[in-house]
């Protein structure tokens, strides 16, 4: 059966990033279903953001991170808010991935030393969607 997949990513926290999220998720929905595509969207303006969205986007991503079977979390680009999600995941009991590019930054001792995150980190892209592809076919 396919899986719920909450990928998170780095939106107001830089957007470095953004092209590698949406060729990842493009990858996962081969097979699998991505709740969260907006990550990955490299059109919208961050700007066009007011509070009542805020609140909407909040709802939103809080219930899909309640019904998703999986997290998969790209941390190499430090955001509040991803990581504000993966807290919330582990307090829903959610299977948490995290992947990062060693080479490029340090994660926060917050997330590597908790014990309940699946941490690994990646050089290449190919590299990345191999492992994508290991837990989804698990
Ligand atoms: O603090 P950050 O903005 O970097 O937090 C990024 C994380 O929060 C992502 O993993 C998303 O799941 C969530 N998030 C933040 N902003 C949005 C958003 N904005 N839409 C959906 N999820 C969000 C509207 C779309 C945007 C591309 C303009």
């Amino acid at each position: 059966m396919k899986k719920k997949v909450y990928f998170a990513g780095s939106i107001r926290g830089g957007r470095d990033d953004a092209e590698l999220y949406k060729r990842t998720i493009d990858f996962i929905n081969e097979t699998d279903t991505v709740l969260t595509e907006q990550v990955g969207d490299l059109k919208r303006s961050l700007l066009e953001q007011g509070r009542n969205k805020d609140a909407a986007i909040y709802e939103q991503d809080t219930a899909w991170l309640r019904s998703c079977d999986v997290v998969i979390a790209e941390c190499t680009h430090p955001s509040l808010g991803v990581g504000y999600e993966l807290a919330y995941a582990e307090k829903y009991e959610k299977t948490v991935y995290v992947f990062y590019r060693h080479r490029e930054c340090e994660l926060s001792a917050m997330i590597t030393g908790d014990p309940w995150f699946h941490i690994q980190s990646y050089e290449t892209e190919k590299e990345l969607q191999a492992y994508i592809h290991e837990i989804l076919t698990d």
